[in-house]
C-alpha cells in the first residue's frame, strides 16, 4: 500500500511471541527471563476481533525472519530482532502458510499488514561471530570489520560500527558493497510479495548510510516507515527524504517529558512539534506518532495519575501522523525498561470493559468522523493554541484537543482559550470523551475551563453520525 493509504489508518504494534497462543492457552510469561513465551501468528488470528474492536484498521508485528537459537545472557529471540537467516521464518511463530493466512485474514477486514524488517544487521551468539551461521550473507566481507559503536556524534562511527556487545554482536553488515545490497534489495521485494506485506518498518535506519535507502524502499514496493532513534528533529529530518515516513521520536521525547507529571512542560512539546512540522519533508503528516514501543520504558511506568495517562494516550491521535498504539496500554501495563515492558497480553484476558480501552475507541472512532468530516483533514498540519506550560490545544478541524498536565489531584482551574478555532458562530461542539457540550462563541471561538485534569477532544455535534458508537444519544 502506499503511504496515502497508510495515512487514515491506525496502528496497532504487537510483539509476536507476547500477543496471543495459537490455542488460548495462556502460559506464564516471566518478561525477566527473556524467553520465548509462545505467541504465534495464529494467536494474531484468533484475536483480530479484539484488534479491531479497539478501532485499528492496521497492525505492526514484529520481525518474522529466523533468528539465532541460542540462550544467550540476554535470552532467546523471541522479539526477532536477532537475525540469523533472512530467507526462512521464525518457526517459533508459526509455518510460512500461518503468515500467509494472516494477512490474508487482515485483508479479508480490510485490514493492514505491516512487518517489523532489520537491515542494518545479523546477531550471535559468539564473538566473534562465525560468519558461515549466517544466510545468506556467509562470509566475514559481506560485514563492517567488528568494532562496536562508541560516539554517536560520529556518523560513520553509527553507520559502520556495530550495535550490540560482546555477549550478543550485531554483526554489520557492509551496506556500502553492491553485492549485499543487491541480495537486501531483492530480498525485501520477495518477502513483501510472498507474504502479501502492505507496508514494512525498518530497524535501525541511522545506522546505515542515507543513500542506501531509496532504491531498497522502491524495491519493497510498499510504504516505509524508519527507526530513527532521536531526540533532535533537524537529525531526523534527512531521513524523511529518503523513505515514506519515520516514527516520530523527537516528538516522543517531548510528549513523555511534557504528561509524565505536573511538572512536565507542554511549551517545550509544542517547540518539538513547530521545529518537526518546519523541518521534514512533509510535516509532521507522514510520521508514526506513538506514546509507547517496545524500546522504551511504558508511560504507565511513569505515572499512575489516570489524568495524566489519558491525555498523554489523546495525543496520537488528535496530531499529525499516523497513530500508534503498542499493544497493552489500553489494559493498563506499567512494564519498565525492556524487557519489563514486553508482557504478555493473554495475562490481561482481553478484557474490554476498561477505561483505557473505552478511551483508546472513542480516539480512534472520533478520528475516524473528523477525517469523515474534512477531506483535508489528513493533509492539513495541526495548530497548536493556548500554550502553556500545564495547558495545550491542537486544533486539526473540525476536531479541537484541549489537553493539560495539571493531572488528576489538581483543584486548579485549567483554561484553554482559543479564539481562532474555527468554528462557525455559536457552532455546538461535543466533548467525544464525556459526551458534554461546549459552544463556541459568535466568532467561532472556543473558550473552555475545567478542574478535573482530564483530556477533552471536541467535535461539532454535525461530525457526529447518528447511527454511531460516540455520543449519538445527544
Ligand atoms: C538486549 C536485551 C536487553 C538488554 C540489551 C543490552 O540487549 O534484550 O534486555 O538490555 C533488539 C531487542 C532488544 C535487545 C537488542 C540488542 O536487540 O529488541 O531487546 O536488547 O541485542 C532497534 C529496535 C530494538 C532492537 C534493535 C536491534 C534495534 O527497535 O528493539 O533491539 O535490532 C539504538 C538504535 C536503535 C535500536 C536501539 C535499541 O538502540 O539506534 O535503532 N532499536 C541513543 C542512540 C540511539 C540508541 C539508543 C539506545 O541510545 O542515539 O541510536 O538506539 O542505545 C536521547 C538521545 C538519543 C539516545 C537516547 C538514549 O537519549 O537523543 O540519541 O539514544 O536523549
Ligand atoms: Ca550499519
Amino acid at each position: 500500500a502506499t503511504a496515502a493509504e497508510w495515512q487514515n489508518r491506525t496502528i496497532y504494534q504487537l510483539v509476536t511471541d507476547r500477543f496471543a497462543t495459537s490455542d488460548d492457552s495462556g502460559p506464564s510469561c516471566n518478561t525477566d527471563s527473556r524467553q520465548y513465551c509462545g505467541g504465534t501468528w495464529k494467536g494474531v488470528i484468533s484475536k483480530l476481533d479484539y484488534i479491531q474492536d479497539l478501532g485499528f484498521d492496521a497492525i505492526w508485528i514484529s520481525p518474522v525472519v529466523a533468528n539465532i537459537e541460542a540462550n544467550t545472557s540476554y535470552g532467546q529471540a523471541y522479539h526477532g530482532y536477532w537475525t540469523q537467516d533472512i530467507n526462512s521464518l521464525n518457526s517459533k511463530f508459526g509455518t510460512a502458510d500461518d503468515l500467509k493466512s494472516l494477512s490474508a485474514a487482515l485483508h479479508k477486514r480490510s485490514m493492514y499488514l505491516m512487518v517489523d524488517v532489520v537491515v542494518n544487521h545479523m546477531a550471535s551468539s559468539t564473538d566473534p561471530p562465525d560468519y558461515s551461521d549466517f544466510s545468506p550473507f556467509s562470509t566475514q566481507s559481506d560485514f563492517h570489520t567488528e568494532c562496536f559503536i562508541t560516539d554517536y556524534s560520529n556518523q560513520t562511527n553509527v553507520e559502520q560500527c556495530w550495535l550490540g556487545d560482546k555477549t550478543v554482536p550485531l554483526a554489520d553488515l557492509n551496506t556500502e558493497d553492491d553485492g549485499v545490497v543487491s541480495k537486501m534489495n531483492s530480498w525485501i521485494k520477495g518477502l513483501v510479495s510472498d507474504y502479501d506485506i502492505d507496508g514494512i518498518r525498518i530497524d535501525t535506519v541511522k545506522h546505515v548510510r542515507k543513500d542506501f535507502w531509496p532504491d531498497f524502499a522502491s524495491s519493497a514496493g510498499t510504504f516505509t516507515i524508519g527507526e530513527v532513534l532521536d531526540e533532535e528533529p533537524s537529525y531526523v529530518a534527512d531521513y524523511t527524504k529518503v523513505i515514506d515516513s519515520v516514527l516520530d521520536y523527537p516528538t516522543w521525547f517531548s510528549l513523555t517529558a511534557a504528561f509524565k507529571n505536573n511538572t512536565g512542560n507542554l511549551t517545550a512539546l509544542a517547540a518539538t512539534v513547530w521545529q518537526s512540522q518546519s523541518s521534514y519533508k512533509n510535516g509532521e503528516l507522514m510520521t508514526g506518532s506513538f506514546l509507547e514501543n517496545h524500546d522504551q520504558p511504558r508511560f504507565q511506568s511513569l505515572t499512575q495519575d489516570e489524568a495524566l495517562i489519558k491525555n498523554a494516550m489523546t495525543w496520537p491521535f488528535v496530531q499529525d501522523g499516523i497513530p500508534i498504539l503498542y499493544y497493552g496500554q489500553e489494559q493498563g501495563y506499567t512494564g519498565g525498561a525492556d524487557p519489563a515492558n514486553r508482557e504478555a497480553l493473554w495475562l490481561s484476558g482481553y478484557v474490554e470493559d476498561k477505561t483505557l480501552v473505552t478511551h483508546v475507541k472513542i480516539l480512534n472512532g472520533a478520528r475516524r468522523l473528523a477525517i469523515a468530516a474534512n477531506s483535508s483533514f489528513l493533509t492539513t498540519s495541526a495548530r497548536l493554541y493556548a500554550v502553556s506550560e500545564s495547558t495545550l490545544a491542537v486544533s486539526k478541524p473540525p476536531l479541537l484537543a484541549l489537553l493539560t498536565n495539571v493531572g488528576n489531584g489538581s483543584s486548579a482551574t485549567t483554561t484553554w482559550n482559543v479564539p481562532d478555532a474555527g468554528y462557525a458562530s455559536n457552532e455546538v461542539l461535543v466533548d467525544v470523551l464525556t459526551c458534554s457540550k461546549v459552544t463556541a462563541d459568535s466568532n467561532g471561538g472556543v473558550l473552555v475551563q475545567a478542574s478535573s485534569g482530564a483530556p477533552q477532544v471536541l467535535l461539532p455535534t454535525s461530525a457526529l453520525s447518528a447511527s454511531g458508537s460516540i455520543c449519538s444519544n445527544l
